[in-house]
């Protein structure tokens, strides 16, 4: 049995990281949530979403660090971090890193809806072209190791002109997946964590932990 943090304090993430995860064959595994009443101060103000991956896992070590009981109770083996994002091909990779807080920091998943649509209707490339794509980066870091390993997982859709679906999060009612011809708010999380950014990167992570127990 491998202990595992998922050093998020997004807790759709972590359901749907346990969903991928806990379908992997052969894996035994123990995921971990620090929900939002731990307060684990995350400052995320890196260049690449390897290394805001990274300051996450670090973030929750440092945090376990200075909280040795909880660090023993929960024994871990690994922390993983995770930074993802949304890139929109009109307007030149954005929001990217910004995803999160696109229309400004602790902004609403709607408020953030609303900038993107709105800055596209501004844009005349944004009529012909919606492509879009979720980005999922992973940060691996192993305790006894002491080593850090990235993985990465991408989908591909098309950014919706309205709001439709009420299922997943973030920017998934305004995120049309090819494959179903629906957002990925309208689909449901079983088909969505079949083919995620964070399947693929997750389904990744999987793997390496598997080849390390054998
Ligand atoms: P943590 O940093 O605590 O993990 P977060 O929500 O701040 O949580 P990120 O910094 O990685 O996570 O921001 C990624 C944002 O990208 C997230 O808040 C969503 O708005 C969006 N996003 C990522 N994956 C998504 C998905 O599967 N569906 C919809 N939106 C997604």
């Amino acid at each position: 049995m491998a202990n595992i943090l998922i050093a998020t304090g997004n807790a759709h993430k972590f359901q749907e990281i346990e969903a991928i995860m806990g379908k992997f064959a052969g894996l035994s595994l123990n995921l971990v949530y620090l929900d939002k009443s731990y307060r684990v101060e995350i400052v995320e103000d890196r260049e690449t979403y390897e290394d805001n991956a990274k300051t996450k896992a670090e973030g929750y070590l440092k945090f376990l660090e200075e909280n040795p009981e909880l660090r023993a109770e929960l024994n871990l083996d690994f922390i993983i971090g995770e930074d993802s994002g949304l890139e929109v091909e009109c307007l030149e990779g954005a929001p990217g890193l910004f995803t999160a807080r696109y229309a400004g920091e602790n902004a609403s998943d709607i408020a953030n809806i609303e900038k993107l649509l709105n800055g596209m209707s501004l844009k005349t490339e944004c009529a012909e072209n919606r492509r879009a794509k979720f980005v999922c980066h992973a940060c691996l870091y192993d305790i006894k190791k002491n080593s850090f390993e990235y993985f990465y997982g991408e989908l591909k859709g098309l950014i919706a002109e309205e709001i439709s679906g009420t299922k997943g999060f973030g920017y998934d009612p305004v995120f049309i997946v090819p494959e179903f011809n629906k957002t990925a708010a309208q689909i449901g999380a079983e088909e969505k964590n079949a083919i995620s950014h964070r399947a693929v990167a997750f389904g990744k992570v999987a793997e390496a932990i598997k080849s390390s127990q054998s």
